[in-house]
């Protein structure tokens, strides 16, 4: 049936409030408008981040809303003034838009464009209203994407066309959680050869900036996790070692010294989003030349205060969103990437789930049983 130009009636999971299971509702999704794009989601990623909307972490996410940010699909149709995306072409929704003309945008470095919702959670397009109909009432979307949806509709600036051979139940998670750790490495570290890593966290985030240091020839990576379950796939993808907080009296940065002669670590990656594992990953850090990368969000309010002397002794604290990449330039390019066998992420899917079974795979993630469940339509 054709449906370009018409509203589509489909099935997507609701989140009419915070603390609350997800609904599984029939929703009306408009047509695209001038500049944007709808997409039939296929396979789509739980990400943290969406268990942290849902249990009220982020408070400044109006409901109701569609989340989801992680997913990859097909083009159903463009709206008006549309150039580079046809009906048919395999996507990859994009977080952090990339309009190409902001000034975050035309600076080679920054990949922050100003468009993106990620501080402000409008959750609305470009026009102030949604494509979003449920019951009646206008739904949100999220962080430019809401892809628990068999259809949504995003703008043009927030969709990368990939390879058409890309597995979409794999490479979803380039549309987050292993863009965001693997750049971290390879962008916001540029981690070398022969070094010595630290990965805090080993959930998808962590074990993607796992990854990214092995694709940097890191000779050594400590995988640094209070749950042990985590620790074989860890090992799997690449840490020479795995410790657990519990198992020590000394406190971490001690530890990883006594590891490593008293020198500490070339690259510390925080993945977990506590400022206390914030402040003991820059602890660890080698004096003179070691990096600590936040990649994990800590509650809002939270702040960190230290002796300056860890900076002034040449050590670099610093972070970055979705690993750095611009996204609409570098997503299909790491999707050509995984496609090269340059790096291999299919590790990081533990479960594939029906769409339906959703909450199942908020649960899993919340019990600590899962990497990423990744659920297809
Ligand atoms: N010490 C060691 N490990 C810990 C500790 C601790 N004190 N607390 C928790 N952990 C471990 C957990 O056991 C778990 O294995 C891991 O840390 C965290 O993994 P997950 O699976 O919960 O989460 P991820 O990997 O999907 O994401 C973690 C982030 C913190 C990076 C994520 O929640 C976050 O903050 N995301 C925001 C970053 C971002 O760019 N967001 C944009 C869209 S997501
Ligand atoms: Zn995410
Ligand atoms: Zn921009």
């Amino acid at each position: 049936m054709e449906t370009s130009g018409k509203v589509i009636k489909c099935k997507a999971a609701v989140a009419w409030e915070a603390g609350k299971p997800l609904s599984i509702e029939e929703v009306e999704v408009a047509p695209p408008k001038a500049h944007e794009v709808r997409i039939k989601v296929l396979a789509t990623g739980i990400c943290r981040s969406d268990d942290h909307v849902l249990s009220g972490c982020i408070s400044t996410v109006h409901f109701p809303v569609i989340l989801g940010h992680e997913a990859a699909g097909v083009v159903e149709s463009v709206g008006e003034g549309v150039t580079d995306l046809k009906p048919g072409d395999k996507v990859i929704p994009l977080f952090v838009p990339q309009c190409g003309e902001c000034t975050s945008c035309q600076h080679p470095r920054n990949n922050l464009c100003v468009k993106n919702d990620l501080g402000k959670h409008r959750g609305l397009m470009a026009d102030g209203t949604t494509r979003f109909t449920c019951r009646g009432q206008q739904i949100h979307n999220f962080l430019n994407t809401s892809t628990f949806t068999e259809y949504t509709v995003v703008e043009e600036i927030a969709v990368a066309k990939i390879d058409d051979a890309a597995p979409v139940h794999k490479i979803c998670l380039i549309g987050c959680g292993f863009s965001t750790g693997y750049g971290a490495a390879v962008n916001t570290a540029k981690v070398e050869p022969g070094s010595t890593c630290a990965v805090f966290g080993l959930g998808g985030i962590g074990l993607s900036a796992l990854i990214g240091c092995k694709v940097g020839g890191a000779t050594r990576i400590i995988g640094i996790d209070i749950n042990k379950d985590k620790f074989a796939k860890a090992k799997e993808l690449g840490a020479t070692e795995c410790i657990s907080p519990q198992d020590y009296k000394k406190a971490i940065p001690e530890v990883l010294l006594a590891m490593t002669d008293g020198i500490g670590v070339d690259y510390a990656f925080e993945c977990i989003g506590h400022v206390d594992t914030m402040m003991a990953a820059l602890q660890s850090c080698r004096v003179g030349c070691g990096t600590c990368v936040v990649v994990g969000v800590s509650p809002a309010a939270d702040q960190i205060s230290f002796n300056p002397k860890l900076i002034v002794t040449g050590r670099t604290l610093t972070g970055s969103v979705f690993g750095g990449w611009k996204s609409k330039d570098c997503v299909p390019r790491l999707v050509s990437d995984y496609m090269a066998k340059k790096f291999n992420l299919d590790g990081l899917v533990t479960h594939t789930l029906p769409f339906d079974k959703i909450n199942e795979g908020f649960e899993l993630l919340r019990t600590g049983k899962s990497i990423r469940s990744i659920l297809v339509f």
